[in-house]
């Protein structure tokens, strides 16, 4: 692991612009499940049953139950210290760093991360499904169907299910710095969600350079120059200290 620490370091130091995915192993470690680990089951339910629209239209209580369970998680959960070692890498890179988050958790934030591109949406914004206002409710207890306050439509969640179109704007701009950076780091993502898996091999086609950070081999894993196998919250800050250390004996 030591070697490919270094070769990590050495990566991202001769990087000018530096793009990252995350996805739900990023939050693990603050205590947040994941979609696909220990079996991805949601009260029996596979994440890809419970966020989709036909799911909201069929049973719009049972999905306010899976959100509002998601959110009263968060109210308890902190930032780790992988979320705070993307911090300390994006006040180093100032102004070439961007962060592709699928996760709807707001932990980057949370953390201090400023350009965040929340391609999946964010689990604390609401949208009124009649007139498409949508309000930052936090992670405060929400009914099991909220309405709007203007139009006393049905609130959704204002996150991208599955079989709906990512947010055009933010993708465009993700895939834009993706392809635009030189070092990519894909960390505690399967890889397996699509348009942002592509995100990898498009990176790989732009000529990045690719680290991965996962507890396990992925789908992304053959696209990488270097994989770290380990937990995010150990396995960063690591990584920051040598690209920093470097960073005054190279520079
Ligand atoms: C789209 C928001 C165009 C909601 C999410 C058939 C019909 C229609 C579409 C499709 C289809 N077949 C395929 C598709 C495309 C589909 C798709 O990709 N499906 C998958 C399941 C195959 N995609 C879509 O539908 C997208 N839209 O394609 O629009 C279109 C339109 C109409 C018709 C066709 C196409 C929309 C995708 C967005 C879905 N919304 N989230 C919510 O969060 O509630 S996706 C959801 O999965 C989360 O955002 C999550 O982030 C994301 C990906 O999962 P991961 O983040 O990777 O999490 P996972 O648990 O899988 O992995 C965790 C990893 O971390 C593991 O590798 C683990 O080893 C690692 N790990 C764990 N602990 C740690 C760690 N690593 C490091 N440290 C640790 N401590
Ligand atoms: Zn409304």
């Amino acid at each position: 692991m030591e070697e490919q620490l270094e070769h990590a370091a050495r990566l991202l130091r001769g990087a000018r612009r530096v793009a990252v995915l995350t996805g739900a192993g990023i939050s693990a470690e603050s205590g947040l499940a994941t979609f696909r680990g220990a079996g991805g089951l949601w009260e029996g339910q596979r994440v890809e049953d419970v966020a989709t629209p036909r799911a909201f239209e069929r049973d719009a209580a049972l999905v306010w139950r899976f959100y509002n369970l998601r959110r009263a998680n968060l109210a308890t959960v902190q930032p780790n210290p992988g979320h705070r070692a993307l911090v300390d890498l994006e006040n180093r890179l100032t102004g070439n760093f961007t962060l592709v988050t699928q996760n709807v958790d707001g932990l980057h934030q949370a953390a201090g991360s400023k350009n965040v591109l929340e391609i999946h949406g964010a689990i604390r914004l609401v949208r009124c499904t009649g007139c498409r206002l949508t309000t930052d409710r936090g992670v405060e207890p929400l009914p099991d169907l909220p309405k709007c306050e203007d139009c006393g439509s049905l609130l959704r969640p204002d996150v991208v299910w599955f079989e709906e179109m990512l947010p055009h704007d933010v993708w465009r701009q993700a895939e834009e710095a993706v392809g635009a950076c030189e070092c990519f780091l894909v960390i505690g993502t399967s890889a397996v969600v699509h348009p942002a898996a592509g995100l990898v091999s498009w990176a790989r086609a732009n000529h990045a350079r690719i680290i991965e950070i996962n507890l396990t081999a992925t789908v992304a894993t053959s696209y990488a120059d270097t994989a770290l196998q380990g937990p995010s919250g150990v396995v960063l800050p690591d990584l920051l200290k040598r690209y920093a250390e470097g960073k005054t004996v190279d520079s």
